[in-house]
């Protein structure tokens, strides 16, 4: 903590917070980079700040992702201003002296945000409304980047929810096997053949054109909204690395793929996993009607198959980590990345069971028949 401790006061410098530093406390939400909730001294008045080291084996280029971010929310605070809302609607990066938003270290680099203000993250819930909120959220982030120019965003990680590649990698690396731990996986492997076609529907939409890209987020887990601390209504979407060109049906499915799963993103125990369609029919709920009607009715056609499709991708990128030595994901114990692919590959197989009733909400709450 004392190395921390140096760390934090060397880039609180740098951002140009050269008070003292009152507290510093690990956030311990994602997968891949490292959190601080940090309070400063301001001019006598304590202030919270996040400090955040971004990973560079998965960001490589520090310089066009924080680009990406002052595009995104510059255009998103500049709306909020417009018609009058709060500022803490969106999130604010501090600037070094040459007015960067961000500070390159040997093997990292690091950002800081104002904290929004008496809000919380949840990392999972069982109340419709919580869910049904979020679903807002992440629908309105959308619509506020809908008229944005997708083609200014650089791609921060390349063919990130490109699911055939994604399969076609894991393929290559079980073939590899450069730890030895392909036999381990042999069912695991059979099963994602299994669903393969199916998973590899959207891209082929994309390649026939009949589905375009648009600005999404990309990681919409709910862990990923902060929420008013008293009322529990989500106020804004952190985590902008992955926001660049994707699918609708992406943003979606990957939300409902982790908010709508009975169990955690790693569950051990998989008769505990399964699809939970309240779940799935408040986030839907919540997210469509905000996006509805600058969407296609194919985009809007497509979105519970991006449910199933983002699950068994994500048990694939989990699967590849784990046979080529768990270095994308940060994991807690040996085999963790295997426990997350099996609890995965077990909702996106539930998923799949249930792609009729979650189309049959989505109609309903879309309001047209397919
Ligand atoms: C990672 O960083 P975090 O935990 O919000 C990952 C997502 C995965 C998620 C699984 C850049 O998100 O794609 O869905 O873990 N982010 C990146 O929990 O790979
Ligand atoms: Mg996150």
């Amino acid at each position: 903590m004392k190395e921390i401790q140096r760390k934090i006061r060397s880039i609180a410098d740098e951002f140009l917070l050269t008070g003292p530093i009152r507290s510093v406390e690990i956030i311990s939400h994602g997968n891949i980079n490292a959190t601080y909730d940090v309070t400063v001294d301001v001019d006598g008045q304590d202030r919270r700040f996040v400090f955040q080291k971004v990973n560079i084996f998965v960001f490589k280029n520090p310089k066009r992702i924080m680009k990406n971010i002052e595009y995104i929310t510059t255009h998103i605070s500049e709306k909020l201003e417009a018609s009058g809302k709060s500022r803490d609607l969106c999130m604010h990066f501090l600037h070094t002296a040459e007015g960067k938003n961000y500070v390159m270290e040997d093997q990292g680099f690091w950002r800081v945000s104002e904290y929004v203000p008496n809000t919380i993250t949840i990392n999972a819930s069982e109340d419709l409304d919580v869910i049904r909120s979020a679903g807002r959220a992440f629908g309105n982030f959308q619509t506020m980047l809908s008229d944005f120019d997708a083609s200014r965003l650089y791609e921060t990680i390349p063919n990130f929810h490109n699911t055939r590649s994604r399969i076609a990698v894991l393929m290559r690396h079980v073939n590899e096997d450069p730890c030895g731990r392909a036999d381990d996986v042999r069912d695991e492997i059979a099963r994602i053949r299994k669903l393969t076609p199916l998973a590899v529907r959207l891209n082929e939409l994309v390649d026939s054109q009949e589905l375009g890209y648009r600005v999404t987020h990309n990681d919409t887990k709910i862990n990923n909204v902060l929420f008013d601390q008293d009322t529990h209504e989500a106020k804004t979407v952190i985590d902008l690395d992955t926001v660049m060109p994707g699918l609708v049906a992406h943003d979606f499915g990957d939300a409902i793929r982790f908010a709508a799963n009975t169990a955690a993103e790693d569950e051990p125990d998989l008769s505990k996993v399964a699809l939970d369609m309240d779940r799935f029919r408040a986030f839907a709920e919540g997210f469509i009607p905000e996006v509805a009607s600058a969407l296609t009715q194919l985009e809007i056609k497509t979105l519970a198959l991006g449910a199933f499709t983002m699950t068994l991708e994500l048990a694939v990128r989990f699967l590849d980590d784990y046979i080529t030595g768990d270095q994308y994901f940060k994991t807690l114990y040996r085999g963790h990345n295997l426990v997350r692919t099996r609890c995965q590959l077990t909702l996106a197989e539930d998923m799949f069971e249930n792609l009729g009733a979650m189309n049959r909400i989505v109609s309903e709450i879309a309001g047209f028949a397919f």
